[in-house]
Parts: structure tokens; sequence; C-alpha cells
């Protein structure tokens, strides 16, 4: 027996409201459901991670339940037998049986770093580097609210937790309003916090072309993933022509990709979250490869829960090469979350927590009461 080798490995489905409904361009989330992945080595220690997209299906095409299956049939023979500290074997093996599902295999990428890194008594962000921050600013993201609850939000977190950044989303519904909408924020804030925008790729380049420098006029200042994931070189256009920086997101699900944006100087900032692109591995070459072309990366985020959310922070707080700021907001925006402590934000800040692995325990009263049956 060898206390570092895989001998279980468990999934459960929760589905957690949300303290307000969360409107992103085609769907309209009231709770986010997350696959609460557990690697138990037989030592004894239990890692977790989550599968999560941002509300449902309709971002990158795998949900919850797409996840289960691939985790349960799929990946979990692929694990268990094996050392956790095997961990870039086994993702290579999971290419072998499975193409693309990167959120299915984040999940059992962050549950392995987790089991790994407590069994060694050591920060998940030790496995990852080491320490580059204890801290990473946290942009918070609207959803599309009218514009009064909108105000109201960003005043209520500008007091209680400091943010100095705004996202809001965009391409639901007319474009025209939609900016006018944004133009009026932006006209009522007055140039007191800072406001981004995100598209989720649902303009086509002469919408993009004819709103974005309305948006550049009303004083937002980055422009996330305007245009469809494929058209780098309608991005490559934006990204030139309007004067505001252009953050790829649905761009860049791969390091393969990233090298693809790289190449065609489509995009100022890189949009990194460990959910799309597989996990922290991946996450660490995808960060790489925008760092060595000297683009920014943000630490995004899919609104996972405190589990997954904690590993984005790990590896933001292991990886230099997130120079522009998070929206590691996700637990916030649940009604309740499911550990026995939660992540410290203050000051526009979250903390990393200190503990081993990723730093958090569930709360199993929580977890089950959430659990889908
Ligand atoms: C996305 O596309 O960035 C992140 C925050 C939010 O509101 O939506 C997500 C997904
Ligand atoms: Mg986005």
């Amino acid at each position: 027996m060898s206390d570092l080798r895989i001998e279980k490995v468990e999934t459960r489905i929760l589905d957690v409201p949300l303290f307000r409904p969360h409107g992103f361009a085609t769907y309209t989330a009231t709770a986010q459901p997350i696959l609460l992945v557990s690697v138990t080595l037989e030592g004894g220690v239990i890692g977790f991670g989550e599968g999560v997209v941002p509300g449902g299906p309709w971002w990158g095409g795998e949900s919850v339940e797409t996840m289960q299956v691939i985790v349960e049939k799929y990946l979990a023979p692929i694990m268990i037998g094996r050392e956790v500290h095997d961990l870039v074997g086994i993702l290579r093996d999971f290419e072998g049986s499975v193409a693309n599902m990167r959120f299915a295999k984040a999940a059992c990428d962050v549950a392995m770093h987790d089991a790994w890194a407590r069994a060694l008594n050591v920060q998940v962000r030790d496995l990852l580097g080491g320490r580059a921050r204890d801290a990473v600013d946290v942009t918070w993201a609207l959803g599309v609210l009218p514009l009064e609850d909108a105000l109201a939000e960003i005043q209520e977190r500008r007091e209680t937790l400091g943010t100095r950044s705004f996202k809001l989303k965009m391409g639901a519904g007319d474009p025209d309003r939609d900016t006018k909408r944004i133009a009026e924020l932006a006209a009522a804030l007055n140039g007191g916090v800072g406001l981004r925008i995100d598209v989720n790729a649902r303009w086509d380049r002469l919408t993009s072309l004819r709103f974005l420098p309305r948006l550049a006029d009303a004083g937002v200042e980055l422009f996330e993933q305007p245009t469809p994931a494929h058209d780098l070189d309608t991005l490559r256009e934006l990204t030139t022509r309007i004067g505001v920086p252009v953050m790829a997101d649905e761009s860049v699900c791969s390091p393969a990709d990233a090298l693809a944006v790289v190449q065609h100087k489509a995009a100022d900032v890189v949009a990194i979250k460990t959910t799309k692109l597989g996990g922290l591995i991946e996450s660490k070459k995808t960060a790489a490869i925008a760092e060595a072309a000297g683009l920014a990366c943000h630490g995004a985020t899919s609104l996972e829960g405190p589990f997954g959310t904690a590993a984005s922070l790990h590896f933001a707080c292991a990886t230099p090469a997130i120079n522009f700021g998070s929206e590691l907001f996700g637990p916030l925006l649940l009604k309740e979350s499911y550990t026995t402590e939660d992540l410290v934000y203050e000051n526009g800040e979250v903390r990393l927590p200190t503990g081993p692995g990723l730093g958090l325990e569930p709360d199993w009263d929580k977890v089950n009461f959430f659990t889908r049956k």
C-alpha cells in the first residue's frame, strides 16, 4: 500500500442558489450547478475539485451532467490505482481516452492537486511553483441588470468589499439598447470605478465596430470577447482599431489557442479560467505563452464555488503572469457556501487561505443539503 495511491473517485452534483439571478448573453442563472469531485488516497487524505461552467452548457458545451458521466465512466478508472504524484502522466492518459471535455478534466486535476498537497502538508500554491503573491484584486461581475439595480449593487460592493472594478455582461438583446444601458450606468458612476464589458462572443464584426467606440467614449476600459471565438482576424481588428484593451476569453481554451492569439496579435489580455483550460497544469502552460509574448493575463472565473475558486486563487498566487487582477468572486454570488470557513474578501482583494491543499474543508451538512437528489 502507498499512502499516495488513489483509492476512490466520487462525484455528486450540487445545486447552489445564487443570491440574485445572474443574466448572461443567452441565459439567466438562478442557481449554480457544481460537480463536486473527491479523490481519496489510500492514506485517507481526500482532495476536492469542482466541475463548473457559468450557469449551464451555453458557454462551452459541457454541463455538470456531461461532466459527471465523463468523470465516472472514463476519467476515474484512469486515476484509480495510480499514485497521485503521477499527475501529469494521468493527465496525458486522459487525453488518450477523452478528447476536449476540459471542464471535466479540470475538476479531476484540481482534486488531485488538493489531495497531493494535503498528503505532503503543503499548499497547492507550493506545487505550482510557490509564492508570487498572497492576494489578488477582484473585479465584481454584475450580469445583465436594470440600471437602478446595477447602481445599488455597485455601491454596496464598494462599501462592503472595497471593489474597484466591475464587469458588465452584454450581448443579451438589442445592441443599441444594451449600449445605452451601459453608457447611462457609466455616466451615473462618473468615473468612480473601473468598468469593463463581456459580450460573450455574441456580436459580429459590424455590430462591434458600431457599438464598441460608443462604449469607449462612455469610459469602458476593457472589452472582453465581443466576437466569436474562432474569428481571430476580427478580434485583432478590434484590438488595433478602437484603442481600448481587448481580452480574449472564449478564444483561448488551450495553450495552442493562446499561441494562435499571440500569432494573430488578436488581444491585449488573456482570460485564464482554470476550468475551461482543463486545470492548473494547462493553465500554467497557457499563462507562460501569453507572458512570453508580452500579453497580460487575468485570473478569470466560470463562477466556481469555494473549492474551484480557491484552486484558481492558488494558481494566481503562484503565477507572476497573472498581472491583470482577477474576477474570483464566485462564492460571493452563492446565497450560501458549503465550506467550514469562507475565503476572505477585503480591500478589493481575495486572500489566499493558509491551510494545506486548497486550504478549505467541506461543511458536510451543507454539501448534503445542496446535493441533487
Ligand atoms: C465569462 O464569460 O467570463 C464570468 C463572470 C461572469 O459573470 O460570467 C463568467 C463567464
Ligand atoms: Mg468571459
